[in-house]
């Protein structure tokens, strides 16, 4: 197998470490393409990056793609030119990679995919994915509604960033297992960006357009699902009571949600996972082969388990 120059690069240096007393290694230079700030769960996961990244010593130059995907393209850009030796990269869409990829390849410096997976026809053109599993997100919260339900309701969805994996994922999902219960329907949908603000805002028009109707909320994450929540508490109605919400994160905040009879459910997509991806750039970088995709364990939080864990929760 040869060997691109980067990952020789690497090599070199993590021998001379040991050959050579004295000799001090460089630390791994890795640059990371994160999709912006919009939810407590994209906080929480640049927090585990950064932090792990200070405690393993590894140069984390770290880009805010402020929810652009040309701003994530061009810290790509910006990161081969400074010559780091692995990109990780949150996509914010699914499509649209290949060009800057296939950039990163010809430089030798390997791409490694977290949180969000892409579509492209070349799957050299990445090293590896690391993240959750959206459609299994979804299939659970439907699950649990069509128990909670006895498969019966009204549904307005409040979708995350359009064409990202999770809303497509999550969307396709819920759909998917819906099918089994023709009684309960999707009624109205639409994306609120992954934000508070624009979970409200959605939620607000729903409620004016549907008013009563409406019996329950599927958001396709937390923060969008605490924006309806004060927007169905500003309407004068209660959240988790005359409206059920299903929602997908959990965060802590919506942990306490579900404790206080607020939200209803929330299916965890575990956000921690900076340790994870640097072992695997240190392997990738050593040369060993790493597991293709490679999807965290998440569980779900209602009524019967909420309580008990949200005192220790992380995120
Ligand atoms: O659910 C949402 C965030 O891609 C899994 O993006 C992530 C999603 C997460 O903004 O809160």
């Amino acid at each position: 197998m040869i060997l691109p120059f980067r990952r020789l690069q690497a090599l070199f240096v993590l021998a001379l470490t040991f050959l050579v007393p004295g000799v001090v290694a460089k630390p791994i230079k890795v640059g990371f393409a994160q999709t912006g700030a919009e939810s407590a769960w994209r906080t929480a996961n640049t927090q585990s990056m950064k932090s792990e990244a200070e405690k393993r010593g590894i140069e984390l130059k770290f880009a805010d793609g402020q929810g652009k995907q040309e701003n994530q393209i061009r810290a790509i850009r910006s990161f081969i030119a400074q010559r780091v030796d692995a990109i990780v990269l949150a996509p914010i869409v699914e499509t649209g990679w290949d060009p800057v990829l296939r950039e990163a390849k010809r430089a030798g410096i390997p791409v490694v995919l977290t949180d969000r997976t892409i579509q492209t026809a070349d799957e050299s053109l990445y090293a590896c994915f690391i993240g959750s599993d959206f459609y299994e997100e979804g299939r659970m919260a439907a699950d649990w509604l069509a128990k909670k339900t006895g498969g019966k309701g009204s549904i307005v969805e409040l979708q995350g960033t359009p064409g990202s994996a999770p809303a497509n994922e999550r969307r396709r999902a819920f759909a998917d297992a819906l099918t089994k219960h023709p009684g309960l329907k999707i009624i109205d949908s639409q994306s609120g960006d992954f934000r508070r603000s624009g979970g409200k805002e959605v939620m607000e028009a729903f409620l004016k357009k549907h008013g009563r109707a409406i019996t329950v909320v599927y958001a396709h994450n937390d923060d969008m699902a605490l924006g309806a929540v004060q927007a169905i508490q500003e309407a004068g109605r209660k959240p988790g009571t005359d409206i059920i919400i299903v929602s997908i994160d959990a965060i802590k905040e919506a942990i306490q949600a579900v404790v206080d009879g607020k939200i209803n459910c929330t299916v965890e997509c575990n956000p921690l996972f900076g340790p994870k991806v640097y072992d695997t750039v240190t392997r990738l970088l050593a040369g060993e082969k790493v597991e293709r995709k490679s999807f965290n364990k998440d569980e779900l939080f209602d009524s019967t388990n909420a309580a008990a864990v949200v005192a220790s929760r992380q995120y």
